[in-house]
């Protein structure tokens, strides 16, 4: 009986500790989770803070810029503290590391360089600036969309190390010898675009003078092309036929849980007709009526940049966006005219090539009426299906108009020291590279700025709009 009790006992002491010490561990657990919730929910609150100051103020510039500094600063903080926390393999962390934390750096670097410039007594913010306050003012939305989709994702972030499955691959032998202008496929699979080879060779880059005083280009953005310089492009490449089309960005979007929210739209606020920023829109709903074969539009460069990215995983080969020097290359494909048609001086020769401001488009939006349009009609008032008109001499359809195209260079001002060969031009030369470039004209825009020497930026890397896709290189 004493023995039967005392093992009882001991068998009770060790149940007993036993449970003790679950009960500590799981005392610890709940400390732990809830300490981390705590840091969850402060971060979320200082998120929040700062979307609430993501909305400018006409004149406030720099008090509108140092708040932001102030606020994504200690968004930062509250984000790291955090990240301090977890463990490196956490999805948390990860969604920490390559979206939260970068972005509150990168909101603070071009906030600062804004602030800056808006203080600059070189400060230009009027007529067609890339700094005009109607610019910052689309920035700081364009932001607190952002920050607004991160807070959205951090109680439940997206999966940050999804399997990307091999696509179904062709096989295609592309080599340097392949013959200029040659289609190929890397892939069978519907997303994987058709790429045209594009021989190397040598051309002008930029605008000149006189076709700037014939198509009437204004003042304040002729810089940007000049000087005219000339650029070899030493080996081929290849770049996509078509620009890469919602269908096949969706697909994307599906295997890794990429998301993209809110986009500039062209609409009338105040009396006013501008690019204005909407919550509601995105590349699979950009709010005007588009086919799954339209290109994708409402994505920024970075959206074109992970998509490429995942087209490297997906065949093994490597894609990227075009650096500028291939953009112009392959748009002008041996031309050196104002468009890659001619110079098309009565503007009604751009209809058979490309998807331009037409009176299809006025008809639809009527606020277009007083703009430069051409003199013909291509039927589509607003993004049109990729490939419906006459290609370039290359073979390329759409480089110009139907969606403007992201392009990976660093903003430069004007051409003073560019590169000479096709390399990427960085943040040499005063690059700014939180300021995406974008080449080739829109849907809805002047026909000046359907040259293809025209080009411009804006102030912000979360840029988007129902105007801006993109198309890629694939090295050879
Ligand atoms: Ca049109």
């Amino acid at each position: 009986m004493t023995f039967i009790r005392t093992n009882y006992l001991k068998g009770f002491s060790v149940l007993f500790i036993s449970l003790l010490a679950a009960c500590n561990s799981d005392d610890k657990n709940t400390t732990s989770n809830s300490s981390n919730q705590k840091l969850i929910d402060e971060t979320i609150l200082s998120l929040q803070n700062l979307s609430l100051n993501l909305v400018w103020q006409e004149n406030q510039c720099d008090s509108v810029y140092s708040k932001v500094i102030n606020d994504a600063n200690i968004a930062e903080k509250s984000a790291l503290e955090l990240r301090a926390k977890l463990n490196d393999t956490n999805n948390l962390s990860m969604f920490l590391d390559q979206q939260i934390i970068p972005k509150l750096t990168q909101l603070t670097d071009e906030s600062t360089t804004l602030r800056a410039r808006c203080n600059a007594p070189d400060y230009d913010g009027t007529g067609v600036s890339i700094e005009r306050p109607a610019m910052l003012r689309e920035m700081l939305s364009e932001w607190q969309g952002t920050i607004n989709l991160l807070i959205h994702q951090v109680n439940n972030p997206p999966n940050m190390n999804p399997e990307i499955k091999l696509a179904s691959l062709t096989n295609t032998n592309i080599t340097e010898a392949t013959s200029a202008k040659s289609k190929f496929k890397d892939c069978s699979d519907s997303f994987c675009p058709e790429m045209t080879v594009i021989p190397s060779g040598s051309f002008l880059m930029g605008g000149n003078i006189e076709e700037q005083e014939q198509q009437n280009v204004p003042a304040q953005s002729r810089p940007y092309e000049l000087p005219q310089h000339a650029v070899i492009v030493e080996k081929p490449f290849a770049m996509s036929t078509y620009e890469t089309t919602i269908a096949e960005f969706q697909a994307f979007q599906k295997e890794t849980g990429w998301e993209v929210q809110g986009c500039r739209n062209w609409e009338s606020r105040d009396g006013v007709f501008n690019m204005w920023y909407r919550d509601d829109l995105n590349p699979t709903n950009a709010g005007m009526n588009q086919t799954p074969q339209d290109p994708v539009v409402c994505v920024r460069r970075e959206d074109g940049r992970a998509f490429a990215e995942w087209l490297s995983k997906k065949t093994g080969q490597t894609y990227r966006l075009p650096t500028e020097v291939e953009w112009e290359y392959a748009a002008r494909a041996g031309t050196s005219t104002a468009f890659y048609w001619g110079d098309d001086l009565n503007l009604d020769q751009a209809c058979k090539y490309a998807n331009v401001l037409d009176p299809t488009t006025v008809s639809a939006l009527p606020q277009t009426s007083s703009w430069n349009l051409f003199n013909c009609t291509d039927g589509y008032a607003y993004t049109s299906p990729v490939g419906k008109f006459l290609p370039n001499n290359f073979g390329l359809y759409d480089m110009t108009a139907n969606a403007r195209e992201w392009v990976d260079d660093c903003w430069h001002s004007n051409y003073e020291n560019a590169p000479v060969n096709n390399r990427i031009w960085g943040e040499e030369n005063n690059g700014q590279c939180n300021f995406p470039v974008l080449r080739g004209g829109a849907w809805i825009y002047n026909t000046y700025n359907a040259r293809t020497a025209y080009r411009n930026a804006y102030v912000t890397s979360q840029a988007r709009s129902i105007m801006w896709g993109f198309r890629l290189v694939r090295e050879i």
